[in-house]
């Protein structure tokens, strides 16, 4: 195990900004309390270093060493291996760990990235395409969704690190 460097774009265009998917391994990181420090790519201009690590061009990855890994979800399950804080040692622990890892990739992110498009893509109001995602999501995903996770996180604190210099990473 190495050095931590995660490697996002310079620069995104402005509807999808704060939503890239280096958002989730920052707060993984944060969590943890491993050292990294984050590099960039260019967005407009994606060399073949690029496409060596992450096949499709896209971010972010992880670099640990000399191994390198693309996919948001591999990355969290790398850093989950690393620290105890992400990722208890106990099997029942690392069940829970596994079992919201990936929901949060399928039953959450599988369920919003189309009604994401279709925002991003300027296709909202009375558009059919647009009603019936947003229907899917807010009737019937989100509706199960948001007592469950009320319940769990009640009482817990959502970033429990602080920053070196006493700030806090986000608020809690
Ligand atoms: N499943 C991948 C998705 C990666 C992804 O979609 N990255 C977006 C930013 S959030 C990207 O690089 N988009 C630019 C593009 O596709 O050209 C992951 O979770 O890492």
């Amino acid at each position: 195990m190495g050095d931590l460097t995660l490697t996002t774009f310079d620069w995104v265009p402005e509807m999808p900004r704060g939503y890239v998917r280096d958002l989730g391994v920052r707060w993984a990181l944060e969590e943890s309390g491993l050292p990294y420090h984050v590099e960039s790519v260019l967005f407009r201009d994606r060399n073949p270093e690029h496409f060596v690590h992450q096949p499709f061009g896209q971010v972010p990855w992880l670099t640990d060493g000399d191994i390198s890994i693309f996919e948001s979800g591999a990355i969290l399950l790398h850093l989950g291996n690393r620290s105890d804080a992400l990722m208890p040692a106990d099997p029942r622990g690392r069940a829970e760990v596994l079992e919201w890892l990936f929901a949060a990739l399928n039953s959450v992110e599988a369920a919003s990235l189309p009604w994401s498009i279709l925002i991003f893509s300027g296709i909202t109001g009375d558009a059919p395409a647009y009603g019936l995602m947003d229907s899917f999501l807010k009737d019937h995903r989100l509706k199960h969704m948001e007592p469950v996770l009320a319940g769990r996180m009640a009482g817990r604190h959502l970033l429990r690190r602080r920053h070196p210099h006493g700030r806090c990473a986000a608020p809690h």
